[in-house]
């Protein structure tokens, strides 16, 4: 059995920023089974573990492999992308529900950049609030809202409010215009807590990995499933199988993978949330691809190799 083991390197078009940590260039490893392929990619700021660490203990499992002593991955970003690299992927992937839009920005490029779409706006779009004073993000909101009536916005907060301050800033929204706010609070209690004050609807995202003996809610109304920070297939599915046994929507998100991680949650949001739109819009960041345009195959000419079985 031939394995490899490779890193890329891939500019962004813009920094981003993710609680104390920004990066101009996403980093991450790829694995090859055989003619199979899995991404192990830790994002900066989000991952408990860091690339280093990442490769370190891929290394350490492919070494064990080849010695006949096989050795599973703890780290949840390897355990994804070893599980990718090892399952059947259909021979003609499935074609992806579109995902919403994914906007960057302070609230007057927010605004600025939406003038773009005229009358034929998209139905849903995410943005990311608690990072620009609440004034301004109040009113970047209320512009949205009347520039594009009929837009749903997906806010996320990441964990960024105290329980007064998502109080404050969720008082100021019309539920109509809102499909949910993710993570407004880092404690779940908060979150429950104006949530049912403000009937404002919410949605878990980074604390599901923080707080496995979440329960549902009332109005909390979807989970945001992020396979590179939960780790196995089959914890991601069991989460899933809770979520869907309660009637909570599912939302499969990226975290900035390449384009081979993003086509493979792509086709794993097709089997898992087929209703549902995937949180997969962060390729629109990238300038350079791992994919050969015609084929779709990985560019490993583009890779540095660190390891063959
Ligand atoms: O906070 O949801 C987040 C990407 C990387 C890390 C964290 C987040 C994200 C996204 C991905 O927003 C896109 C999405 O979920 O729509
Ligand atoms: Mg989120």
């Amino acid at each position: 059995m031939k394995v490899s083991l490779y890193r890329y390197r891939l500019p962004l078009s813009q920094p981003i920023q993710f609680h104390d940590q920004q990066i101009s260039v996403r980093e991450g490893l790829l694995l090859k089974w055989e003619s199979s392929w899995g991404e192990i990619a830790p994002l900066p700021g989000f991952s408990k573990e860091t690339l280093a660490e990442a490769e370190a203990e891929a290394l350490l499992c492919l070494k064990a492999l080849k010695m006949g002593r096989p050795l599973e991955p703890q780290l949840p970003s390897v355990q994804f992308g070893f599980d990718c690299a090892r399952r059947q992927w259909p021979a003609k992937m499935n074609a992806p529900h579109s995902p919403y839009i994914l906007l960057l920005g302070s609230p007057d490029e927010i605004i600025w950049g939406w003038r773009e779409w005229l009358y034929d706006y998209p139905a849903k779009a995410k943005l990311k609030v608690a990072r620009h004073p609440m004034r301004d993000e109040v009113a970047m909101v209320r512009e949205l809202c009347r520039m594009a009536p009929k837009l749903k916005l997906i806010l996320d907060a990441n964990c960024g409010w105290t329980r007064e301050e998502a109080w404050t800033f969720m008082s100021h929204l019309n539920a109509a215009n809102i499909e949910y706010i993710e993570d407004p609070c880092a404690r779940l209690e908060d979150i429950r807590a104006v949530a049912s004050h403000t009937g404002i609807p919410v949605a878990l995202d980074e604390l599901l990995s923080l707080e496995p003996r979440w329960e549902p809610f009332p109005q909390l109304k979807a989970i945001v499933i992020k396979p590179t920070l939960i780790g196995s297939l089959s914890r991601c599915k069991a989460l899933i199988d809770k979520a869907h046994a309660t009637g909570l929507k599912v939302i499969i998100s990226s975290c900035y993978e390449s384009q081979l991680g993003n086509r493979q949650l792509a086709q794993l949001a097709s089997e898992w949330a087929p209703e549902q739109a995937p949180g997969l819009d962060t390729l629109r960041y990238f300038t350079t691809n791992v994919l050969k345009a015609e084929t779709l195959h990985v560019d490993e000419q583009q890779l540095e190799l660190l390891w063959q079985s």
